[in-house]
């Protein structure tokens, strides 16, 4: 008997250790080192260090990155609520509540919560319109409860280009699973960002394809717990990659003139002559006719003639190289003559 009590109280008294042994057990912290080593291998995961392009979306972590600013952005800065507040799917331009009056909410964007897990299906209205609390500057969307998904959809097709900032209240290490959708709900990618915190992570997106659904879930992988998703400052719309400012027909980047005169006829001095305003064969491209005259008309004369000599070498050119026919420059030729640009005042 004294033999069996002696055992029995060793094994008792070593239960804590074989308990505390095995919770810290690598099988116990599957979470943290299986989920992230998944992350790390999949190629889509990606530190997003800078604009990287995977398949037909582009990703971006900054701003100044992103092609374009002063799209459409939803910052829900027209609630007025002082502490957060539940609001039912979905939240868009007609939710309509005291704190949220209706198009409040930009249109042309929704947002609603599909729950995962044994919390669903909804019984409340979870998704919240966050203020006042855990750090947060202003409003921002935010879902509620844990192990929900986050969707923002948008209703047209001409949104290309969706940034926003990512948020979390909970922790600063929250991975965002970010899947992007297209037309028919086609993937068009999906790719995590670590970050989160009441500050907010910079999250952008290019696609070739409209961009018709985004969802998001967080989940911290470090401390093994859900991190409800929230978004602020959503950008929505098509950023002009290759912008032609002037309409010209001649791209930005390459335009000599980007504010080119495009006026439809050629005017001198208030003298409309009927010949039409085209480019000139100059390059780089985006030189107009009345860019040139303009030029002309702006500069400093001896006397009348010879600024009407300086139109006449002008369009003599054109003419050769077939820009004008022989009609087109007399009638360019005879504005000028009939101007008292040059003529003493
Ligand atoms: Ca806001
Ligand atoms: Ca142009
Ligand atoms: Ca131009
Ligand atoms: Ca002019």
């Amino acid at each position: 008997m004294k033999k069996r009590d002696y055992w029995n109280s060793i094994i008792r008294a070593m239960i804590p250790f074989i308990l505390v042994t095995f919770l810290f057990s690598p099988f116990f912290l599957s979470c943290q080192k299986e989920e992230i080593k998944l992350k790390t291998i999949e190629p889509e995961n990606l530190t997003l260090k800078s604009a990287t392009t995977v398949g037909t979306l582009t990703y971006f972590t900054t701003a100044e990155e992103f092609p374009c600013s002063g799209l459409p952005t939803e910052d829900f800065e027209k609630a007025t609520n002082a502490y957060p507040e539940g609001i039912w799917n979905p939240l868009d331009a007609a939710t309509n509540t005291g704190f949220l009056p209706a198009g409040s909410i930009l249109p042309g964007i929704s947002f609603t919560l599909t729950r995962v897990g044994p919390l669903a299906p909804y019984t409340s209205p979870d998704l919240n319109i966050w203020a006042g609390l855990n750090g947060i500057t202003g409003h921002i969307v935010i879902a509620n409860h844990q192990a929900e998904t986050l969707i923002i959809e948008f209703t047209d097709d001409n949104v290309t280009h969706v940034s926003m900032k990512l948020l979390s209240l909970f922790s600063n290490q929250a991975t965002f699973d970010i899947n992007i959708y297209g037309n028919s709900e086609v993937l068009l990618g999906n790719t995590s960002i670590l970050g989160g915190t009441p500050v907010g992570t910079y999250f952008g997106v290019q696609s070739e394809n409209p961009i018709k659904k985004i969802t998001i879930w967080g989940f911290d992988y470090v401390n093994c717990g859900n991190e409800p998703p929230g978004v602020d400052d959503v950008m929505f719309g098509t950023c002009v990659i290759n912008p032609d400012t002037d309409g010209d027909g001649c791209l930005d980047s390459q335009d000599a003139v980007l504010h080119s005169n495009m006026e439809p006829f050629v005017n001198i001095d208030g003298c409309d002559n009927g010949v039409p305003n085209r480019m000139t064969l100059g390059e780089p491209c985006g030189t107009m006719m009345s860019d040139v005259i303009d030029g002309l008309e702006n500069g400093t004369y001896k006397n009348h003639g010879e600024f009407v000599n300086g139109i006449t070498k002008v369009v003599n050119e054109w003419s050769a190289k077939g820009l004008i026919t022989p009609e087109e420059k007399g009638a360019i030729v005879a504005c000028a003559a009939k101007s008292s640009i040059g003529s003493p005042k």
